[in-house]
């Protein structure tokens, strides 16, 4: 490669970025009226800046090769500071290795662009191996928590077992989203957790989480749910017996598996929840996100409960490194009651769809429950037909 190649193809390689990176977002017209998607994703591998993947010295790497590829971007975590819309994502590395990485728009729909350097996270005395899906929460002691699921190899997994692993909530703390203080793993009594949440405020002078027991690394097992449980110390948090907010049932949308995404909102209607469900198919497993509302005075305690799920994955959506898989840690609710509901979407990229907290809770407080059975679906729909035969009729339609 000439010098002048060389120039040409790196000019190329930081305008192509520019222009991904500035391009405007639209609204996509297809909605169900409760939220609507735009038509790009807000982060992907490409939007990593060209100087965490290129080495840019002609003289150590004369062919211009990327040399520390992104595979993914996906399952951020959302908190407005200052204005801005910032996005803790999750980027894999070409080597499958996960690390958090903010990035900040104006308007938290498009333009989005990554600081210059990835997060770097304190580490406790046990070394993490993978680190993913952090859910921030400004908790009213005044201090930005970010809880995330660290990842180690299973101690006890028999000789030639590269899989089996053990997974943990980390915790961090931040006022900034520059500096963290790390602090010591989550104790409970599961062996496993993931997808643990800190509920923003004091309940009964504790520290409240919202927990996900597990017996093994991927299967829920006995466990599963979205567990409960309050620790007097956030610095050591330590969890006694968890109870279950939300669990698992029989041939609905979360039957094998569910999980709380990021922290609960507050309504003068209740705390609305937003959830992944996960069911078995011969395909594999099927994650969607869904939603419930809990009473604002315990928030353990379920009020509405709509059935089926608020959003699936679509289209290209379904497709990536674990296709078919909807999933989300991260949603803002800004002063003028938009909210931006941040999901990835098979593991592979970041998406953002446009609500109101207020069609949201209409949606939980309105949409009927899951009936559980066929025939009672029948009939749901049967007296959802029937009301609005009647009103057509009356409108002459
Ligand atoms: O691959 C889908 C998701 O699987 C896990 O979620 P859960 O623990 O509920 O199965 C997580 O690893 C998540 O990051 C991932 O998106």
């Amino acid at each position: 490669m000439t010098n002048e190649q060389f120039n040409e193809r790196l000019d190329r390689l930081f305008a192509d970025h520019e222009k991904l990176i500035e391009r405007p977002n639209e609204i996509d017209t297809a909605s169900n009226g409760v939220f609507h998607r735009y038509r790009n994703p807000v982060l992907t591998a490409a939007h990593a800046p060209i100087f965490w993947r290129y080495d840019l010295n002609r003289e150590t790497n004369p062919h211009l090769l990327e040399r520390l590829g992104i595979n993914s971007v996906f399952n951020p975590g959302a908190i407005e500071l200052e204005g801005r819309i910032h996005l803790v994502a999750r980027v894999e590395g070409a080597d499958r290795k996960s690390f958090f990485a903010v990035a900040e728009s104006e308007n938290g729909i498009d333009r989005f662009r990554f600081r210059d350097y990835p997060v770097v996270l304190p580490e406790t005395e046990e070394p993490d191996v993978n680190v993913y899906d952090m859910r921030l929460v400004r908790h009213e002691d005044g201090w930005i928590y970010g809880l995330f699921c660290t990842e180690r190899k299973d101690p006890k997994a028999p000789r030639g077992d590269l899989s089996s692993a053990v997974a943990q909530c980390g915790i961090v703390r931040t006022k900034d989203l520059k500096t963290w203080q790390r602090l010591a793993d989550l104790k409970t009594q599961s062996p496993q957790q993931r997808n643990v949440v800190l509920h923003p405020e004091f309940v009964a002078g504790k520290y409240a989480f919202y927990t996900r027991p597990q017996d093994g690394f991927l299967d829920a097992g006995s466990g599963g749910g979205i567990g409960w449980a309050l620790a007097d110390d956030i610095e050591k948090a330590v969890l006694g017996p968890e109870t279950i907010v939300h669990d698992r049932k029989y041939h609905t949308v979360y039957e094998a598996k569910n999980g709380l995404g990021p922290a609960p909102l507050k309504t003068p209607e209740g705390w609305l929840h937003l959830a992944h469900g996960v069911r078995n198919t011969a395909a594999g497993l099927r994650y969607v996100l869904y939603a419930f509302m809990t009473a604002l005075d315990d928030p353990r305690r379920v009020i509405h409960e709509p059935g089926g799920y608020l959003l699936a994955p679509r289209g290209e959506e379904r497709v990536g490194d674990v296709s078919n898989v909807a999933f989300s840690n991260g949603w803002i609710a800004r002063s003028n009651g938009e909210l931006l509901l941040y999901y990835a979407s098979s593991d592979t990229r970041c998406h953002v769809a446009g609500a109101t907290v207020e069609k949201l809770i209409d949606y939980c407080m309105h949409t009927p429950r899951d009936p559980l059975r066929s025939a009672a679906c029948v009939r749901q729909r049967i007296a959802l037909i029937e009301r609005n035969l009647e009103l057509m009729r009356k409108a002459g339609r």
